[in-house]
């Protein structure tokens, strides 16, 4: 039985090296990302079991994907194949300003044939929690079909539901996202979200304002933990008061990656019994190392690292 299973799509990354752009590099970095299968690393990392449910194409990336996550510690059982869609490719790009802008090349992808079909194989491996992200929503109305379906059967599969909205304008179907992401919230048991996110899901930005309209204070207890960037993460205190924690972060190089290391820490640490505040101080330390290093995972700390940590 996995402690965890992200349902989502990985794909293969490229990358200009340092101080090269997309439009000139003549060479690109080969990595693979993903916000789920990142969630699933850090998982792993921090010593609880993670599976990736997913479907990669017939092709050769379809392999890298596989290979990356057993690399990571992240079990593939659930990682389907389709022989008629490839699988996603994404390119990171490094503005002058120093941010990240990725382009995708994943419409008609493997992962966005997922569908509620999927949903029995998931339920079946009785995880301890199902991450679903709204990225996976918006790849389509068959993989949205597959996250409500997910959060209809996980309680009675004995899973948590982990809900993280991961806005993608560049997806589209946005709108669906916030949708389905609302409809889901009575069903989830802990919500990640941006502070950037909180605003078009909720009108509200304010830490005890975002808290309340996610439904702390529901009789059967929603976690909320609230991704600020450089200011940190607040999260849900013991009282069911916003507490803060200021960014582990000392240099920021690339922070794509690390809402998803913040994710799967916290949730790793709260399964393996920690406090909130402690589950967060692990979520935000893994984050910090995250934004250090160029790529998605790569940042994560070693599993002696990981392990001091988590025992605080
Ligand atoms: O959270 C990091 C992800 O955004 C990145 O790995 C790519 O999964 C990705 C996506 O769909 O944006």
């Amino acid at each position: 039985r996995p402690d965890v299973v992200g349902v989502g799509e990985a794909m293969v990354l490229l990358q200009p090296a340092e101080g090269e752009n997309l439009a000139t590099a003549e060479r690109m970095d080969v990595h693979v990302g993903g916000a789920e299968l990142n969630v699933c690393a850090a998982v792993a990392r921090l010593g609880g079991s993670a599976w990736f449910a997913s479907r990669v194409g017939a092709d050769p990336f379809g392999e890298r994907v596989k290979a990356a996550a057993r690399s990571l510690g992240v079990g593939t059982t659930l990682v389907g194949r389709d022989d008629t869609r490839p699988t996603g490719v994404f390119f990171k790009d490094v503005l002058p300003d120093g941010a990240r802008r990725v382009h995708y090349y994943r419409a008609g992808s493997a992962a966005a044939g997922m569908d509620e079909g999927d949903a029995a194989a998931i339920l079946d491996a009785k995880p301890r929690a199902i991450v679903v992200s709204g990225i996976t929503i918006a790849l389509g109305e068959g993989p949205e079909r597959l996250v409500r379906a997910l959060a209809e059967g996980a309680r009675s599969a004995g899973a948590q539901l982990v809900v993280d909205p991961n806005l993608r304008p560049a997806l589209g179907r946005q709108d669906r996202v916030l949708a389905t992401v609302l409809d889901l919230l009575p069903r989830t048991d802990l919500l990640v979200l941006g502070q950037d996110e909180a605003g078009p899901l909720f009108g509200v930005t304010e830490p005890a304002d975002v808290f309340s309209a996610a439904g702390s204070g529901r009789s059967d207890g929603i976690e909320v933990v609230l991704k600020a960037g450089a200011d940190g993460v607040f999260f849900h205190g013991e009282d069911d008061e916003p507490r803060h924690l200021p960014s582990a972060a000392r240099a920021v190089r690339d922070p794509v990656g690390a809402g998803d290391a913040l994710l799967g820490g916290y949730l790793a640490a709260r399964l393996a019994g920690a406090t909130r505040e402690r589950a967060a101080r692990v979520g935000s330390a893994l984050a910090g190392r995250i934004v250090e290093v160029h790529g998605d995972v790569e940042g994560l700390p070693s599993a002696a690292e990981a392990a001091a940590l988590l025992a605080g």
